[in-house]
This record gives structure tokens, sequence and C-alpha cells, in this order.
């Protein structure tokens, strides 16, 4: 019989869902297990092949958790704010509101089709009242703490979204993530929160993850902690002083230039007349720019000089003081002494300008009037550096730091390259900020026993610049909470990553209205015990999670340190080597597949395909074999239905007493239930499916066992392959005569060790003393069997044919030691 994936899949899942097998009782925490997968981003009412390949395995993987007697809590939500429904809206009119709640059913519906054994008490979206009520409450106790803060700044803005992005939000060529137009930058007085805190723990606290490396490392690179020196410089003809930041403190006699970054207000006060023009001109164009733009290596070093000069406080040397666009207002103190014979930038500005180049560190086995073809930037011998001349360059960094401590004109100081998060978004479709602007009180925050404020239905979504929010009268206009008088709403909305920072706690009881979350059950359930989703998340959402968790532990809500114990990035599936996005027209159809084969075949064929951390390249070309393993399992099993009724298996045999064809299906099943445990944990679903594959192969060898052992082998079948394939697996546990599920009693079965022995001997064949050939032979065959498989390699063969036999030594399943002459 065909297999009837259509009625079978169903028909479990109806069962699944009446017996409840998915609700997690998460008051016992004894072998608790949180499973997570990323919230998914509802922007389109379908799932698309990403979704599959991270629900799919990930799912396979806790339900083999759940058979190994985990308390498993699995649960799925929306990430249901964000931008694409309101510039959907623009184009078609369709409220964000409608079209996001539409595309969650739609998907709910697919990801049930899957059978995967989400918990659906814990569902929830991210759009409603009840959820950023708490987004909301989350930014006042920030505010509170100081850690949530107003500052006008410029910032990266998409002309064609009207919103300001984040830095992670602006592509590599400068580019908006969401719609690809060039991002500008702009002055606006935004809300941030203070990350920044927390820099120094959300480095340390890498060290206590399980988490992929190189996640790890660009977190670490994210936040750029980086150790160096300010010094001060003068500048002629001024009282003010020029505070630089460098991490190589030991090139401070090599500096020919100061630059400044042009957006400074410094500029402006030492630019001589002549170079204003030019000077203002400059500042203009670089306001086009990003700070990607601007500190990307390939583009062509830009500035001018403002005709002011700094003294460098070593040597008094008199020096020129530029601005360029390469160095940026926002790290350190915005000011760089340039050395260009030691740093690549100065060097190649240096070049274009016509600056002088001076070299202060010697390169080992060269010499001082060598040339310099290129900045050189590492450890060296200082000259031409005054009382340090002579030093090594990594020693000559703290003495020059030391001595300049001393002077008073320098001090050591750290650095980050994080930013803190601004979360205001110039956008409609998110969660309002609680603030209240009063003429006379400045910002006030919504008192707490006032939340949530409530997103308003009714908006334009395209005013003329600023925020939508700002079109709706009755929300703008209120009074304020302090003084009773006329006061208006912050019109601005988070950024939609606030919501998934902690939405896994959320998920635990998302009713809870007594706070943001049950601080019991989250204390007993996180840290997340695995967390799985793609690696472009590794600095935005990954890194947000980190810190509100942070703080929720800090303010007493939590008594973990780490939102996420162990993580996993699924690979990308791609399609001819590229991204699949409907822009590039290669977007790959999961219903296609699972119509025609079933959801079963379909997520193992996805498990099957290769490294599941690596991903790979699209073909359709293998699902036919799997379907073909999924028909023979089914077709096998039909065959010994009833069997473990008739034919009781025990749970452990001795080898002694069973044949050659039931020893060797003893010992299969029992290797495979061994490396496939280990595979699965590991994640490693392809050389798991694989292991099955090749077990079924030994089943042909049934007409020669006894029966019970047959029932003893189909039952560990069944057990293996329902993580997998899970409906199969009901079925074909079912069909062998079970009374109960697997999914709501069953339990892996124990591997019986005596079992494991190889079953085949690798036997080194040694001629006159010389390692000739390795053969593998069947374990404990005797002496004359294994010389007549050994006689007939060719490569022995070779060896002796034509000559006289002396001697044969046989160690039996290692050694066939022979001498010929
Ligand atoms: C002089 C110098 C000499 C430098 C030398 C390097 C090599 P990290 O490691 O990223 O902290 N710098 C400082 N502030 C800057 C800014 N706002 N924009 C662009 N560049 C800036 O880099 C620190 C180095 O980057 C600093 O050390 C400074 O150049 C530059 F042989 O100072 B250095
Ligand atoms: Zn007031």
């Amino acid at each position: 019989m065909k297999y009837p994936f259509k009625e079978i899949e169903s028909k479990w899942q109806k069962i699944w869902d009446e017996k409840k097998v998915y609700k997690t009782d998460l008051t016992k925490t004894d072998k608790k297990l949180y499973c997570l997968v990323m919230l998914p981003y509802p922007s389109a009412a379908k799932m698309h092949i990403g979704h599959w390949y991270n629900y799919g395995p990930t799912d396979s993987w806790a339900r083999f958790k759940k058979l190994n007697g985990f308390n498993v809590f699995e649960p799925l939500g929306y990430d249901a704010f964000g931008l694409p429904a309101e510039n959907y809206a623009i184009k078609t009119g369709v409220h964000p509101q409608d079209s996001t709640l539409k595309n969650i059913a739609d998907i709910k519906e697919m990801v049930l089709k899957m059978g995967a054994m989400y918990d659906w008490n814990a569902e929830l979206m991210t759009c409603v009242p009840e959820y950023y009520k708490w987004n909301q409450w989350l930014f006042l106790q920030l505010y509170k703490k100081g850690k949530a803060y107003r500052k006008n700044a410029p910032v990266n803005w998409c002309p064609s979204c009207q919103t300001v992005l984040a830095r992670e939000q602006v592509l590599t060529d400068g580019s908006c993530e969401r719609c690809g137009t060039t991002v500008i930058q702009k002055a606006l007085t935004q809300w941030f929160f203070k990350i920044t805190d927390y820099a120094d723990e959300l480095l340390d606290g890498l060290n206590k993850i399980d988490w992929p490396e190189k996640t790890k490392i660009m977190q670490t690179n994210w936040i750029g902690k980086s150790y160096g020196t300010e010094v001060d410089f003068s500048i002629e003809g001024h009282d003010e002083k020029l505070t630089v930041f460098t991490t190589r403190p030991d090139t401070l006699f090599g500096v020919t230039y100061v630059v400044l970054a042009p957006e400074k207000e410094i500029v402006q006060r030492i630019t001589k007349p002549e170079f204003k023009e030019a000077v203002d001109k400059y500042i203009e164009q670089t306001k086009l720019l990003t700070e990607v733009d601007r500190t990307s290596t390939v583009k062509e070093k830009t500035g001018v000089p403002t005709g002011a000069y700094a003294i460098n406080p070593v040597n008094g040397e008199r020096v020129p003081i530029w601005i360029a666009d390469y160095v940026l207002g926002t790290y350190g103190t915005g000011y760089v002494m340039a050395v260009p014979a030691h740093d690549e930038r100065d060097f190649e500005f240096a070049k274009k300008f016509n600056l002088p180049i001076k070299k202060v560190i010697l390169q080992d086995g060269t010499n001082e009037n060598d040339e310099l073809k290129e900045a050189f930037t590492e450890v060296g011998t200082m000259i031409n550096s005054g009382n340090y001349t002579g030093l090594r360059s990594d020693e000559g960094i703290k003495k020059i730091s030391d001595d300049l401590e001393k002077k008073g004109i320098g001090r050591r100081t750290i650095n980050y390259r994080l930013r803190d998060w601004l979360i205001s978004r110039q956008r409609y479709w998110g969660t309002p900020i609680p603030i209240i602007h009063c003429e006379h009180c400045g910002e006030v925050p919504v008192p707490e026993d006032q939340l949530p404020v409530v997103l308003p239905y009714n908006v334009n979504f395209k005013p003329d610049g600023g925020s939508p929010l700002a079109s709706n009268e009755e929300f703008v206009n209120t009074t304020c909470p302090k003084c009773g008088s006329k006061a208006k709403r912050d019109v601005d909305t988070m950024d939609t990553f606030v919501d998934s920072s902690w939405y896994y706690l959320r998920y635990l009881n998302p009713k809870y209205d007594k706070g943001m979350f049950d601080t019991e059950l989250a204390n007993a359930w996180t840290p997340v015990d695995v967390y799985v989703g793609g690696a472009e998340h590794a600095v935005m959402h990954l890194l947000y999670a980190r810190f509100i968790h942070k703080f929720l532990r800090d303010i007493g809500l939590v008594n973990s340190d780490e939102p996420f114990q162990r993580l996993i990035h699924q690979g990308t599936i791609t399609n001819q080597g590229a991204k699949m996005s409907k822009s590039k027209g290669n977007v790959v159809d999961p219903t296609v597949f699972t119509e025609q084969y079933g959801a079963d075949v379909f997520r193992m064929y996805l498990m099957f395909m290769g490294p599941y951390e690596l991903g790979g390249d699209w073909s359709d070309k293998g699902i036919v074999g799997v379907d073909r393993f999924v028909q023979r399992t089914f077709t096998l099993f039909e065959n010994y239905k009833n069997y473990k009724r008739e034919f009781p298996s025990k749970d452990k045999y001795e080898l002694n007493e069973l044949n050659e064809a039931e020893k060797n299906i003893y010992r299969k099943v029992n290797q495979t239930l061994d490396k496939f445990s280990v595979e699965l944990e590991h994640f490693r679903f392809n050389t798991a499916v694989a292991s099955l594959m090749e077990l079924i192969n030994e089943f042909k060898s049934f007409n020669e066992c006894r029966k019970d052992l047959i029932t003893y082998t189909l039952e560990r079948f069944a057990i293996m392959i329902s993580p997998l394939a899970p409906h199969l697996g009901e079925e074909c546990w079912q069909l062998l005569g079970n009374d109960d599920l697997i999914f709501e009693n069953a339990k892996w079965y124990e591997v019986d060790k005596s079992a494991l022995t190889k079953d085949v001997a690798l036997v080194v064949v040694q001629i006159n003393g010389k390692v000739r050939a390795k053969i593998e032979v069947p374990f404990d065959t005797n002496e004359t069997e294994v010389k007549k498989i050994i006689y007939q390699d060719a490569k022995v063969k070779s060896y002796v044919e034509g000559k006289e036999l002396v001697k044969e030594i046989y160690v039996p399943n290692k050694i066939l030691n022979i001498v010929v002459k």
C-alpha cells in the first residue's frame, strides 16, 4: 500500500492534540529542558524553507530529548511588530494589524502541519497590548535606573523607510537592510538604552556559554574593547586642548599631523578664515556618509586642512590640523594623532596629501633609511624618539604612558566600539514609548498604573516626515501626569528588537498579568538550554537579549546571568549559491514538497541534505530517496503487524543464544542505537538518518531470525525514527501492536553495551616483515576461512604468487604474518 501520509499525519496530529501530549508541566523542574527557536517574523503569510530548516530539525532534537526523559518545553510565538507590515500598508492600504494577524494565522496552520510538539499554551504575539505593555514597563524601569535616556545625535536615517536605523541595520554597502536605499546621517533627538554599561559583563559572559566560536568572536569585536591612552595636544593660539585617543603612544614622536572628525564642534572654533569655505563644504559632504562608508578601507581618503596647528606635547613640534571623514566623531575623543609611518590609514592619507612620513619604529632586520612602502604596524625598535630611542616599542607603550600620566598630559583609558542602543523609530507598527512631553515638566514617564499606552488603530501611515502617530490627535494630546497641564505623548515607537529581547521569559506564562513575567518560573526555567536560530542574529538580537537579561537580573526579576546557555546556528539553505529572496526570484516553496511527500519526508530530507550547521544549496534531487525510505519503513511495519502482541521481545539477549544472522542483527541494532543517540545529541541529523537507512538494509535476514528478535529490532527502529519522522514513528509503533503513544509514554531504549563489540576484524597482513594489506573479515572467523579470504586479495597475491611459503602465524582478529622465499 502506498504510504497515505495525508491521512496518517492529520490522524496523529489530532490524537496528540486531544491527549495534550505537548503540554509541558512547568511546575516540574527535574530534568527541565527549555528548547527554543527564534520566533518567526510574520511579514509574509508563508513559511519558507529557512523556517522549516530551523524548526523541523530542532523539533526532532526536542523530541529525542523528551524520549530520553527530559521535561521539554518547546514554545512558539510571533515577532509581530515591524517595518515590513507597515511598508505593505503604505503600498496596499491593508492595515498592519490586519495583515499581521492574517499572516500569523497562515503561518500557524503551516506549523501545525509540520507536526512539531509546540506547547500552544505558551503561544504569544508581540503586537498585542498584553505583551507590549511590558515593553513599556521595561522602558520605565530602564528610565528609573538612568539606563534609558534621550539625546540629540547623528543617526542612520533611511530616506525611503523614513526612519532611524540601528548601526546593525545598515548593510556593509551603506544601504538599508529592509529596502536597499542608501542610508544617510541625520541629527535627531532619540531614545537610547545604555547597553554600554554592560560592555564588560557582555564580554566576560561569553566565557560561560556554549555558543559557536564565530558568534562569540563577532560579539567580542562588536563590543570592541580597546586599551589605549589619551594624550593632550595644545592648539597654537587657543587655550583649548585637543585630546587624542591612541592605542600607540609609542609612536608619539612620529606624529606629522592631527585629524579631527569633521562633525566635531571645535572645528568651527579653530578653522582659519581662509580655510572656512572648503571646511564647511567638506562637513556637508561628510553628512551624507554612513559610518560604514567612512571606515571603508577601499574608499579613497579625503580631507581638508583647517589652517590651525597643534603642538606635540613630547617634542614641541608644530603639526597641521586637518579634518577627514575617516576619523569618526563617535569613537574615542573624535581626534586622532596621525602617524603615517605606522598606521595604514594615515599612510594612505599622507601619501595623497604629501604630508611628511616619519619613521619612529624600526622593523627588525631593516635600516632606518630604507624607504617605507607601507605602514609598519608591528612591534620593533623605537628610533627618533628622544629618550625612548632604543626601547622595544611594546615597552615604549608602557613607558610613555607612565610618563604622560606623571606629567599630567595623558592618561590610560579604555574605549569600546559598542554604542548605546538607539531604540526610537519614527514608525507606527511598534510599541509606543511611554513618555509624555510637558512644557513645564519636560519629559515625564507615564505612571506604571496607566500602562499600556495603547497603539491607536487609526493613523496616517505616510505623513510628510515625522512619526505616523503624530497624525492621531487623540493619541498625541494628553495631560501631564505631574502638573496636569496639557501635554503631548512621545510619538515614536520602539525598535522591535526590544520585543524579542525578553520573549523567552514571557512564554513561560504569556497570560501573566501581575508582571512582565513570572519570576518563579523564570528562575526555574532559564537560562534557555538550547536556542536555535540564524547566524544573522549574532550581534543584534543576541546581544540585546543578553543585555536585557542582565538588566532584569539587576532589578531582581531573574537570577541567571545569561539568557541562552547553548546556541546552535542552523546553516542557510541557498538556491544556486544565493540566499533565497523574493527580489532574486529564487525562493523555493516548501508546500510544493509537503503536498507531494508529506511533512515527515520533507523534514527528514532537510535533515539528510547535509551537516545542519553548514546548510547548503537547495536541490530536491534526494527527496525521492527519502520518500522511498519512508515507504519502505511503512511497508515493513505493515508486514510485521501486531508482532509485539504475538511475539513479545526480551529486553536483552545473550549473544551465545543467537544464531549468526540474529547475532548480526542484534549487534547492528545496538550499534545503531548507540551511534544515533550521539549524533542526534550533537545536531548531526544527516548521519543519524543515514544510520537508520543502513540499518533497514540489514533486515533482509529477518527470515533467518527468531520472531521475538524481529519485534526487538522493530521496536527500536520505530523509536529511533520517531523524532525524525514523528507521524510515521507513531504509526509504526501502533502497527507493531503498541497501545500507548510514543510521545506520551515511550522511552528511549538502552543500548546493550555487550553487543557493541565489533562484528568485523581488520586483519593486518605482514609479508616478510612489511605491512602489505589490511583486510576486513567477519569477527572471530576461523583461521582457515581468514586465510582463504586474505589469499584472494590481489595485492597479497602479487607478493606471494610463485613464491615458496616458509611460515604463517595468525593472531586471531589481528595479524597474519607470512614469510615467503
Ligand atoms: C595613533 C596611531 C599610531 C594609531 C599608529 C594607530 C597606529 P582601535 O584599536 O579601534 O581602538 N582612532 C582613534 N580614534 C579614532 C576615531 N574617532 N576615528 C578613527 N580612528 C580613530 O583603534 C585605535 C586607533 O584608531 C587609535 O590609535 C587612532 O590611531 C585611531 F601607529 O593613534 B592611533
Ligand atoms: Zn507637567
